[in-house]
């Protein structure tokens, strides 16, 4: 989202002012001060009218950091979520005016533990059945049909568009995705798209972007093949009884264990299928999605680089000291209304002396204390 500006610049005044860098420099939207609790990320806002599915998810967080909402009135959790002060991801449903209000008290706080991570948002139109993993940002569709066969859930799976994306029956690859069905969905013996109808006791995923690529070999003493190495088949499974080519999850009453069975369930009635939905090389369509860039970090350390004078005019001191933070378009100074700090993102180093980047919009923020600083 960020500009990258001048970095090579930056490094070479930082070097000069006797600075190093003590993390990988990169651009992020957001700064996050390690062991500090309800940090806001600012105001996220989803753009679509209408009763919404919404994700929201911290992607690759530092250990120990969470989030919650300071209010979640309207808001219904989705099946095998609920609201905590302590989330790493969660998805839920309700009104595009209490999904905004919802995030505009979202808090992030933070352990020890530093380094960059994402923020994601998405919101899509609601629907029964449909579920949205936000972390794999995929959505899956749970479609009842009592009875039907494994070759017709595959046919009917790809007939389904849901946000601009083609459906297809679906593919769990790793132990994240088997969780997510298990804790999602519920119903009892759901169709995967796992077959091994070509080859026997070869397991391959049907169609979708693992189509045609092989997961299991052999019977229940097989093993799983790269590059997902993954299965999920219950003890004694698969085992080709009475030749069984389709894969089915949640099947003779245990969630998230798999089963080989016939085409038509091998006597167990098949409840419905599960269809996944995989982002198109466009994107989806219909969607709100917002992803931040965010780092937790102290910044690569203090110098005593006082602020140069325009910023001192805007009321930094003398004195003040310098930080310069992960993200090299931005610097802060302690902020001597507040006691916090200020974050001036707009600063470039021109080689000798710290300048307002005329190509981005002058604005100053206290990251510390959520504040707007009226002194800009
Ligand atoms: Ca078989
Ligand atoms: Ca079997």
């Amino acid at each position: 989202m960020r500009r990258a500006i001048s970095l090579v610049f930056l490094m070479a005044a930082l070097a000069l002012m006797g600075l190093s860098l003590a993390s990988p420099a990169q651009a992020v939207d957001l700064q996050l001060q390690p062991s500090t609790a309800n940090q806001s990320p600012g105001t996220i806002t989803v753009s679509i009218t209408g009763t919404l599915l919404v994700g929201v998810s911290l992607n690759n967080a530092p250990a120990g950091t969470t989030f919650q909402f300071g209010t979640t009135t309207g808001l219904t959790p989705a099946y095998g979520y609920s609201f905590t002060s302590t989330l790493t991801e969660i998805s839920f449903i309700g009104t595009q005016a209490d999904v905004n209000t919802a995030l505009a008290t979202m808090l992030i706080s933070t352990g020890a533990a530093q380094g960059a991570f994402t923020i994601n948002v998405t919101a899509a139109p609601n629907a029964a059945g449909l579920y949205y993993s936000a972390p794999g940002d995929h959505f899956y569709q749970y479609t009842a049909s009592t009875g039907i066969a494994w070759i017709a859930a595959k046919g009917a799976a790809l007939t389904q568009i849901r946000n601009g994306a083609t459906g297809y029956l679906v593919n769990i690859t790793s132990a994240a995705e088997n969780t997510f069905v298990k804790q999602n969905v519920n119903a009892p013996n759901i169709w995967i798209g796992g077959s091994d109808f070509a080859t026997e006791g070869t397991w391959k995923w049907a169609d979708g972007p693992e189509a045609g690529t092989t997961f299991w070999v052999g019977t229940a003493s097989g093993s799983t093949v790269a590059p997902y190495n993954y299965a999920s088949w219950a003890t004694g499974e698969p085992n080709n009884a009475g030749d069984e080519d389709y894969a089915g999850t949640n099947w003779r009453g245990t969630i998230g264990a798999w089963h080989d069975v016939n085409i038509i369930g091998s006597g167990q009635s098949p409840s419905g299928y599960l269809v996944e939905f995989s982002p198109p090389p466009g994107g989806y369509t219909g969607v709100s999605a917002t992803t931040l860039s965010a780092a937790v970090g102290t910044g690569s350390g203090d110098s005593a680089a006082p602020p140069p004078p325009w910023l001192q005019a805007y009321g930094r001191q003398q004195a003040d000291m310098c930080r310069v933070g992960w993200d090299l378009s931005w610097a802060e100074w302690a902020n001597n209304q507040t006691g916090g700090w200020v974050c001036e993102r707009t600063i470039l180093w021109d080689g000798t002396a710290w300048v307002q980047n005329p190509n981005a919009v002058w604005g100053s923020y206290d990251a510390r204390l959520n504040t707007p600083w009226s002194g800009d």
